[in-house]
């Protein structure tokens, strides 16, 4: 079997609203991107994936899309798009698209003909139905709230949305719909794409007779998941997305899917996988108590630990997952992946360690590079987020009081990640020169890029020398092919585990406690990197064949002697 071009790349993500504006209209912009190519090069950054940059009414940021072939006016061009995919190739590095195929804008022509003529052809590209007992199909709730079911204005229809009601869901089950997906996909690949995200994209298969769910809130209507969990042929959809446009291109390609089904991963992952790879979103699933995100649940290390392990257990040799902290749609990992004491520049390079050495493929979020930590707003107004409201008014009707609901909007809300991209110290955090589209974090005055890189222990340059090391001719294959094994993994507070390949292996340790630790090693091992800055304490143990880390210490360990 040979090795798949991205098998050793690693990954980093652009909000590019949120990343860099150029023209100084308080919104992030394509000029803005070109501009920081440098920046994410030195960083050490192969592919860059954009969250979506279509033409779009933006009522869900860009994830619904008027104009798959279009770049949206605010962020520039097609031009600088196309400067975009040269400048990135002339720097060895690639772009990735996000992909949002499950649904599409209200305004996009299709969906605009299917009102105009609601039995005509393109009402065949959504769901269009008849209501039932003079309300709508069936008892869905969109996952951002309220029902999953729209009038189609001047008839007795209904059109479905698993999102919001401007993002009608696109019917997979149409050959036409596919076609036209199909031609879009290879239009952008054949321009030179690396590759795509693939958004959301489990939500395509459907229970086609829709039926009722017992009602699971106060609202009385049921989660839409519901039905697209009973639902089953997503294979046949994604096996053909792949023999038609990803396959022919050897793109690289990840999935956005939650809860797969038993024996489901074999078939999305590996050799003859439906994608290059999937989201592992395990440990971000843990913050979902009984209530889902009505009852967040706090940091335990041990369950974390137990996720993260089991992913990496359950991925077929063949395959590999997408290693993940945060994204456009999650709280920032510093503030999530830590317990409290460790909540800090320290924990994030601990952070950082334990995750980027994982097997898989790495993928950083625009901010992670600086520990940059969630944003709780004051009030609900100050939210931009379409789901944020929608959890809060949920939460008023669940009982809550305003300041409660808030709390959980603080604490939940993807807005935490949505902050700009902190460049620098100076007005606008070098984001802007204009008023930034949604405030900034408050603490870019000391957290920014530019500071950072000037502070030989920033977290910042701690990310460039943990990369380098992943990356390095002497130790890459090792990270980007080797094995897993987890060790001492009942220890109450060590996260470790072994990479190994040819003969040759490194072991990642990190303590996650509050007090020192002290481990005996099997092997002699040699220290490689560790993330304090202060290496004499450890190298002093390690002469002895011990490990010592003190509290938010991380250290790779070469240990040449063990065979992969
Ligand atoms: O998210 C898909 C998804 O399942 C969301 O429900 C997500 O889990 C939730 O927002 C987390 O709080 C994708 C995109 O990543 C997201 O930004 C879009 O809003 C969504 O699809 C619709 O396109």
């Amino acid at each position: 079997m040979s090795k798949p071009w991205w098998q050793d790349k690693l990954v980093y993500q652009i909000y590019p609203k949120s990343f860099c504006d150029a023209n100084g209209d308080g919104v992030g912009d394509l000029a803005g991107v070109l501009s920081k190519l440098d920046y994410l090069k030195q960083l050490g950054v192969d592919l860059v994936w954009l969250s979506p940059i279509y033409r779009s009414p933006f009522v869900d940021q860009g994830y619904d899309v008027a104009d798959y072939y279009a770049i949206d006016p605010a962020f520039g061009s097609m031009e600088q798009f196309d400067q975009l995919l040269a400048e990135t190739r002339r720097r060895g590095m690639g772009v990735v698209m996000d992909l949002v195929v499950n649904h599409c804008s209200d305004q996009h022509v299709w969906f605009q003909k299917a009102l105009a003529d609601p039995t005509g052809p393109y009402a065949d590209y959504f769901y269009f139905r008849p209501g039932k007992e003079g309300g709508p199909p069936s008892n869905y709730r969109a996952y951002f709230g309220g029902s999953a079911w729209e009038p189609v204005p001047g008839t007795d229809l209904y059109y479905l949305h698993s999102f919001a009601k401007q993002q009608p869901d696109l019917n997979w089950y149409n050959p036409a719909l596919r076609e036209e997906i199909f031609r879009m996909v290879n239009w952008w690949l054949d321009k030179g794409l690396a590759g795509f995200r693939v958004d959301a994209i489990i939500n395509i298969q459907k229970q086609l007779d829709f039926p009722d769910y017992p009602a699971d809130g106060p609202d009385g209507l049921a989660s839409i998941w519901r039905m697209v969990q009973d639902a089953e042929g997503i294979e046949a959809f994604l096996g053909e997305l792949r023999d038609r446009c990803f396959a022919p291109h050897d793109a690289f390609t990840v999935g956005e899917v939650f809860n797969l089904k038993d024996g489901q991963l074999r078939q999305f992952v590996g050799e003859h996988g439906l994608f290059s790879t999937i989201f592992d979103f395990a440990p971000h699933m843990l913050a979902s108590g009984p209530n889902g995100w009505q009852t967040p649940e706090e940091f335990k290390f041990a369950a974390w630990r137990g996720a993260v392990f089991a992913g990496q257990a359950a991925c077929p040799a063949d395959g590999l997952l997408g290693t993940i902290i945060e994204n456009h749609d999650e709280p920032r990992g510093s503030c999530r992946f830590l317990p409290a004491h460790a909540q800090n520049d320290a924990g994030a390079k601990m952070l950082g360690t334990a995750s980027l050495l994982l097997r898989g493929i790495p993928f950083l979020y625009q901010g992670q590079e600086l520990g940059m930590r969630n944003c709780p707003m004051d009030s609900i107004e100050e939210y931009d987020d379409l789901e944020t409201h929608a959890r809060y008014d949920a939460a008023l009707l669940e009982g809550k009081t305003p300041a409660e609901a808030l709390a959980l909007c603080q604490a939940t809300s993807r807005d935490n990640a949505r902050t700009p991209m902190q460049w620098n110290g100076g007005p606008g955090a070098g984001f802007t020169t204009g008023r930034p589209w949604m405030r900034l974090n408050p603490d870019y005055p000391t957290r920014n890029a530019a500071a950072q890189q000037t502070d030989e222990n920033s977290v910042l340059r701690y990310y460039q020398r943990l990369i380098a090391l992943r990356k390095s001719g002497e130790w890459g294959e090792v990270f980007s092919e080797g094995s897993f094994a987890p060790v001492w993994d009942t220890h109450p507070s060590l996260f470790a585990y072994r990479r190994a390949f040819a003969g040759r292996a490194v072991l990642v340790a990190a303590n996650f406690g509050a007090q020192p630790v002290e481990q005996p090693l099997e092997t002699p091992a040699r220290l490689l990197l560790e993330s304090t800055g202060s290496p004499a304490p450890l190298a002093a143990a390690l002469a002895k064949g011990q490990l010592a880390l003190a509290p938010c210490q991380a250290a790779v360990l070469a240990e040449e002697t063990l065979q992969g």
